[in-house]
């Protein structure tokens, strides 16, 4: 590219339209999308800077002003469906200040919706489907050598009035042959966990595969993999985490991976690399691939906390969402983890389609049953990419634009169904969340940390009043 001062911005969205209140106990992980395409563009001598404008708590103003500053050829903007309006904002502001500039959109609502993207938005020239480390890279060199992005695999663009697809792009076999996610460009200490795990700084996310086989309805994944897995090797994952002990001194490692303990020989391998470094570690499970040996291995090794999703307290409802995991595993696996004393979350979600009021219920009692540390109680946002999504849209179900989600709708849920009211979800959300965070024994358990370990007392009293304010706003459609 010509002489500048960056080639390459790429951006995260701010959360202009998130609850504010909320913001306290939730997750906010570093980008690893973009910090891995950022590397490979690193590595092929392209100037590139990332600006997380989430995780900064960026304004307008602020972001127009950064976007001026650096004068970029090329803008890439990151975009899930909650986020997806302030991408649009941001190739908006990005048009405006810097004339020329090219806008390609990537992540998984862009994805999903690439034609839909195009069609609606001038302002966004391109869009990267799917895994895009490769066509972003493709995408860099045509454009800087003044090339059409025709020969680009992956891509969806603008040609005149056209909107051109290339060819698919293959998945990456081997993941190890990437460069590990450029770290160095992201604000790094201002990342946490979620308020619901046990917190260390430093912290840092690691991403070991890409892509689950399952086929959840209501799951984004296979919109952005497409059911097909692929792992790095334990000895690449170990190397990365030896990375970030040595240049940021983190302390803890969430593993974002769909199913982190899908194969157990490489889990195993991990935890015995792990079991030589002193970091407490969490990740996202299924009930179904967990057994005793292997939480054995991974509470010796650090893990100090696990996320399952049950989602439901129903075996019908299980079957209806192709969950393809029974109530008895879901017992067990939390079972196997309150005996070896790793903490855990499981994500529930009602408003189901074909779900009844019964079923309902039965998802309530069942939180309380397995009495795992804390739930994430959600209401069915059919996301585009997902088989809901098409039954919803089908079905006239949604309620709200697609490009109006913001995040998390529990109080302004995105769909009607036909047996069940948007008011009453709103209420069976509420009793869900009140059931199972004010029984004595949550309340107690609470206490007792809080008052034996000053972190879960700091924790205690951050996320008190958000929580209130989640259950008890009364925000009106
Ligand atoms: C970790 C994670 C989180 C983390 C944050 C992750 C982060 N900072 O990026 C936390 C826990 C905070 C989170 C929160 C939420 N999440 Co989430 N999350 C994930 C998860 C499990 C992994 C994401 C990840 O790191 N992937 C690894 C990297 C390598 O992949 P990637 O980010 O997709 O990037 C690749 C491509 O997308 C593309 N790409 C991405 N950005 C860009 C930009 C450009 C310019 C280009 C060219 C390409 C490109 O290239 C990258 C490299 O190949 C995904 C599921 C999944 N398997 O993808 C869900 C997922 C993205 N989350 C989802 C949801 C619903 C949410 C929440 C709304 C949940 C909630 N109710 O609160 C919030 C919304 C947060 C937000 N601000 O958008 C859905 C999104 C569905 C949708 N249509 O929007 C997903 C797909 C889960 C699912 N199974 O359905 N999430
Ligand atoms: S919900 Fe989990 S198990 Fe189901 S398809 Fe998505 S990532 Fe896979």
């Amino acid at each position: 590219m010509e002489e500048g001062k960056i080639d390459v911005l790429l951006l995260v969205p701010p959360c202009i339209e998130l609850y504010r209140d909320m913001r306290e106990g939730s997750p906010i992980y570093p980008p690893l999308g973009i910090a891995y395409i950022a590397a490979l563009l690193e590595k092929n001598k392209f100037k590139v800077k990332i600006i997380d404008a989430f995780v900064l708590n960026m304004q307008w103003p602020q972001i127009e002003e950064a976007i001026r500053e650096e004068k970029p050829k090329l803008v890439g903007v990151t975009s899930t469906t909650s986020t997806f309006r302030e991408a649009l904002q941001i190739a908006r502001i990005a048009k405006k200040v810097v004339p020329n500039v090219k806008v390609i959109a990537g992540g998984v609502h862009a994805t999903a919706l690439p034609k839909f993207t195009l069609e609606r938005h001038p302002e966004i020239d391109a869009v990267a489907i799917g895994e895009s480390d490769f066509t972003m890279l493709e995408a860099v060199k045509a454009l800087s050598r003044g090339k059409s992005l025709e020969d680009v695999k992956g891509l969806v663009f603008r040609q005149g009035k056209k909107i051109v697809f290339t060819e698919p792009r293959p998945r990456i076999t081997d993941l190890d042959r990437l460069p590990f996610p450029a770290r160095h460009l992201l604000p790094n200490e201002k990342y946490r966990p979620s308020s619901k795990t046990p917190i260390k700084f430093p912290f840092t996310t690691v991403m070991t595969s890409r892509g689950c086989p399952n086929d959840c309805v209501f799951c984004a994944s296979k919109a952005m993999w497409g059911r097909t897995l692929v792992q790095r090797s334990a000895e690449n994952v170990l190397q990365e985490i030896r990375q970030v002990v040595k240049n940021y001194g983190v302390k803890q490692i969430i593993f974002t991976d769909d199913t982190f303990t899908i194969n157990k020989q490489r889990l195993i391998q991990l935890c015995d690399g792990l079991a030589e470094l002193d970091l407490m570690w969490g990740c996202s499970s299924r009930v179904n691939t967990i057994d005793e040996e292997a939480i054995k291995k991974m509470k010796e090794s650090g893990c100090a906390w696990l996320e399952f999703g049950v989602e439901s307290g129903s075996s019908r409802v299980l079957k209806l969402i192709k969950k393809n995991i029974t109530l008895e595993q879901a017992r067990n696996a939390i079972r196997l983890a309150k005996k070896y004393k790793v903490q855990t979350s499981t994500a529930f979600m009602i408003g189901n389609i074909g779900e009844t009021k019964e079923d309902i219920e039965k998802t309530i009692a069942f939180m309380k049953e397995l009495d795992s540390d804390y739930v994430q109680l959600s209401i069915l946002s059919p996301y585009p990419g997902t088989e809901s999504y098409e039954i919803a849209m089908k079905k006239g179900y949604l309620k709200t634009d697609v490009e109006s989600y913001t995040q998390p709708k529990y109080t302004d849920p995105v769909i009607a169904l036909p047996n069940i009211t948007r008011e009453e979800l709103k209420a069976y959300w509420k009793k869900g969340m009140i059931q199972f965070y004010l029984r004595p024994r949550f309340v107690l358990r609470m206490l007792k940390r809080a008052l034996t370990d000053k972190e879960e007392l700091k924790k205690l009293l951050r996320t008190v009043k958000p929580f209130l304010v989640m259950v008890f706003s009364e925000k009106k459609n």
